[in-house]
């Protein structure tokens, strides 16, 4: 077992870094002091607390320092008689269905405004991809005709908002992954029902005194979590995509440099694009731009956070301002006039830091509000005047912005908006859109494999470092590298998501990327939109020549700095879908030898995929590596790789490709 390595230093962000030091002359703290402060519990850490009845909490935590006989070992038992593994195996599918539900309740958001909107009760919101909503059409079977795209849309909406409480049968998108891997899913019994149902019955197996079996509760985390990545994400996805516009190719920066001195700065943080849609479109209203420069302002500067970042960079190129452990620094600028949060990864710090700056802060779900926080709740029906509304009081506070500002200068180019649809266009062109060039690459052993590397920032280890550092190794080693989240945003920070960035990459990653006019890592998009690498895979299987199910592809996935109990279910759909998975940081059963076996190890035998923990990054893209080496010697591609030595002759076959 891998042991966890000791933090130096808060963040390799030079950014962040200045900013924390101007935190720590204005006297705020921050989530960086707070982990200093807070050790993390051992025995919780690990998974051997429970808490699911007034008995305990009960701990069972591995003696330390010797060998346990198995007298001692049955004796480790919660009050009800619960065992270390029971336990850590209930912890385990209780962040699942946490992480699933925060998913699939904001999947189930879009669903509902889409219906809105075809039904024409959400007024400024409209369908922007045809194509997309035609091809779901036919997919789901629902009548085209000459129906119009609204009348086609309320029924998309019906049967997607059902999807959510499906009772009996499978989640529609099952039926998108390959053949093979359904067959696997139906043999396990994990094809999932709807993701209520599943999440309920976690809920339910892990209440005192039902599911006693590791073996069997694990089972259901995988059903759940394939009801995510298949079902809930993957509708939030596709509904987002038909509704705002699916993702192009788009220039944008990103880092805490993105706001300006003489500008009204209005930061959009969360994960739903529903409400940040419109504030887009809000911001930029003649209207709106004169009220600023009556305020004194030369105009209104919109800056992303977390995931609604990604989002809004996806479709409209808005400024990415940082990541998960950049929400707090963003107000100690002393430049934000207001920030607007929906759902989740929102520090409940916030309102207290603002009060030291002039800062609004604005709650706007009706499931997520924050004590100390003006709140503006979201109505679809009127979703444009809330978005005026929230601009408003950015400009208006405006002028009360005090005289202890520092913007840093730091901020990097990147290019965003690799949907499915985008990579798949640019691998093969309009007329013949395919992602062959990129199997016969990975065959012909230019591209060694592919990576999913994903995730949020965790305090517990320094901010962007592991991501960084991941990605670096992994391109440099060939792997092309598929981003979302907060990871997407650390390596975009690095300069790793422009074309030049094929600098760092190995020779046979750098030539396809030059040819081809790609960065070697790619921004997918969300923390939903790890469905859109589910979808990328599956054609990658279906394209031929690399097996016949996701896990005979030469590709792996990552999470070096997770948190967010999101991470754990997007890591097991992904484990599930047959992809080697490794997360950094801390893992979160180890209290339990034999579910941590289950999960590293006998889930390869059931899923083809399975999970490891390896805190350093570099280790970790090795493990990665030696993973995707494995699969290409299985599908005997392992000897192109060593004949690969990009002869003129070569590189003009590639460019003409
Ligand atoms: Fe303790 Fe069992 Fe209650 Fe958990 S469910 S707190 S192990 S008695
Ligand atoms: S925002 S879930 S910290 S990636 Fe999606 Fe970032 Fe993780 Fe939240």
């Amino acid at each position: 077992m891998a042991e966890e390595v000791e933090k130096t230093k808060k963040s390799v962000d030079t950014a962040s870094l200045e900013l924390i030091d101007k935190a720590g002359t204005d006297q705020v703290s921050l989530a960086f002091d707070r982990a200093e402060r807070m050790k993390p519990c051992p025995i919780g850490a690990v998974g051997s607390c429970c808490k699911n009845c007034g008995m305990g909490p009960c701990r069972v935590p591995l003696p330390k320092g010797k060998e346990e006989t198995p007298e001692e070992k049955k004796k480790r038992r919660g009050i009800c008689g619960a065992t270390s593994e029971t336990i850590a195996a209930r912890n385990f599918i209780r962040m699942i269905a946490s992480g699933a539900a925060a998913h699939s309740d904001h999947g189930r958001g879009v669903a509902e405004l889409f219906l809105a909107a075809a039904r024409g009760k959400a007024p400024g919101y409209e369908i922007k991809d045809e194509q997309k909503l035609l091809a779901l059409a036919l997919e789901w079977d629902i009548e085209i005709g000459d129906r119009s795209n609204n009348e086609i849309a309320i029924d998309i909406g019906e049967k997607a908002l059902a999807e959510f409480g499906r009772q009996e049968g499978e989640v529609l998108f099952l039926k998108r992954a390959p053949l093979k891997r359904q067959e696997l899913w139906r043999q396990q019994g994990v094809a999932p029902r709807g993701i209520d149902r599943e999440i309920v019955e976690i809920m339910h197996r892990t209440h005192i005194g039902v599911d006693q079996d590791y073996q069997n509760l694990l089972k259901q985390g995988v059903r759940s979590s394939l009801a995510d990545g298949w079902g809930g994400s993957m509708l939030a996805t596709e509904l987002q995509d038909i509704l705002f516009g699916t993702p192009a190719p788009v220039l944008g920066q990103v880092n805490l440099g993105v706001f300006k001195e003489d500008e009204v700065n209005l930061v959009i943080h969360g994960h739903e694009p529903l409400l940040s849609e419109m504030i887009v479109a809000a911001a930029q209203e003649p209207e709106m731009i004169a009220l600023a420069k009556s305020k004194g302002a030369n105009g209104i500067n919109l800056a992303g956070m977390c995931c609604t970042a990604n989002e809004i960079i996806m479709r409209h190129g808005i400024p990415l301002a940082g990541n998960f452990l950049q929400q707090e620094l963003a107000l100690v600028t002393g430049a934000v006039d207001a920030m607007v949060v929906d759902v989740q990864c929102v520090m409940e710090s916030l309102p207290d830091i603002a009060q030291c700056y002039h800062t609004k802060i604005i709650t706007t779900s009706p499931k997520a509000k924050i004590s100390g926080a003006m709140h503006i709740e979201f109505d679809e029906h009127k979703a444009m005047e809330g978005a005026r509304e929230v601009v408003r009081i950015a400009i208006e506070n405006f002028p009360r912005r005090g005289k202890n500002i520092r913007i840093p200068k730091e901020k990097c180019d990147l290019i965003a908006g690799f949907s499915h649809e985008t990579i798949n266009y640019l691998l093969g062109g309009l007329f013949r859109a395919s992602y062959r060039p990129l199997n016969d690459n990975i065959i012909n052993g230019r591209i060694r494999g592919v990576a999913g590397v994903v995730g949020c920032n965790n305090a517990r280890t320094a901010h962007n470092e592991g991501h960084i550092a991941m990605v670096k190794e992994l391109i440099k080693n060939d792997v092309l590298v598929l981003q979302t989240g907060c990871s997407a945003m650390a390596s975009a920070m690095a300069g790793l998501m422009v074309p030049e960035a094929a600098k760092y990459a190995g020779e046979g990653l750098a030539s396809v990327c030059e040819a081809v006019g790609i960065p070697p890592v790619l921004h997918l998009g969300s923390c939903v939109d790890n469905s859109r690498i589910l979808i990328a895979a599956t054609a990658m299987v279906k394209d031929g020549g690399l097996g016949d199910d996701i896990s005979d592809l030469p590709a792996a996935g990552a999470a070096p700095e997770w948190m967010s109990e999101k991470a754990i279910s997007i890591g097991q759909y992904f484990v599930a879908s047959g992809v080697f998975t490794v997360f950094g940081v801390t893992w979160p059963t180890t209290g339990s030898k034999e579910v941590t076996d289950f999960l590293f190890k006998d889930m390869e035998e059931l899923y083809g995929g399975m999970w490891a923990f390896e805190p350093d990054p570099v280790k970790a893209a090795q493990l990665m590596i030696a993973h995707i080496d494995k699969k290409r010697k299985a599908l005997g591609i392992d000897k192109a790789r060593e004949r690969v030595l990009y002869d003129m002759e070569m590189r003009r076959e590639m460019e003409s490709a």
